[in-house]
């Protein structure tokens, strides 16, 4: 069966006063799962400290702290715009260094998943958060504050994720470990 985008929490009503955001796309248990066993894969070349399995996820456009407000606002017009359904095919690892993270992500961006990108941020644009200068790179960390990121191996035998909506999600770092909680869907 295929792993469509689902939410690892309950749908929140609402959100909490001065909140930061993202959208992402939210593997579904089975793909999060296997994403779980990729990151202990390279947590034992590379160590650092890998994502929960219900944590992984790929973001589409990250926010920042929200008002109380604005973020309400967010959360009920989510539910009225869709993404582009698409499937991405992760097949690589990859690093940035300078977080120490390794993360999982398709080797060229699927033209769907570049749309929903395109057309989220052209939402979201005119409403005053700033789109990113550099260009989309989706990936799913797996791996934080890896010590070692010149010995990332190989990635496993790709996997297919097919999604068909993407969620508005609340994080809350504490301690240094980061909780989410999906706020609203997209339609589907
Ligand atoms: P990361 O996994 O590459 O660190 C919640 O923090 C999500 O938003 C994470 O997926 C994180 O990406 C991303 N994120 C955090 N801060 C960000 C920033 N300043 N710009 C873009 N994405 C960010």
């Amino acid at each position: 069966m295929p792993a469509f985008s689902r939410s690892a929490a309950p749908v929140a009503a609402a959100a909490p006063a001065g909140v930061r955001l993202f959208f992402a796309l939210w593997p579904g248990p089975a793909l999060a799962a296997t994403l779980a066993s990729w990151a202990a894969q390279a947590q034992a070349a590379c160590g650092g400290r890998a994502m929960r399995p219900d944590t992984l996820h790929l973001t589409l456009a990250f926010l920042g702290a929200v008002d109380a407000e604005r973020a309400a606002a967010l959360v009920a017009a989510t539910a009225r715009q869709r993404a582009r359904p698409g499937s991405i095919t992760l097949d690589r690892y990859g690093t940035f260094a300078r977080q120490g993270i390794v993360w999982a992500g398709p080797a060229e961006v699927p033209p769907a998943l570049q749309h929903t990108h395109d057309a989220l941020w052209d939402w979201l644009e005119p409403l005053g958060w700033p789109r990113p200068a550099q260009a989309f790179k989706p990936h799913v960390t797996l791996l934080r504050r890896a010590a070692r990121l010149d010995g990332t191996p190989a990635a496993p035998p790709p996997v297919q994720w097919q999604y068909r909506r993407y969620v508005l999600v609340q994080s809350r770092p504490r301690e240094g470990v980061a909780h989410y909680q999906v706020l609203a869907r997209s339609a589907g």
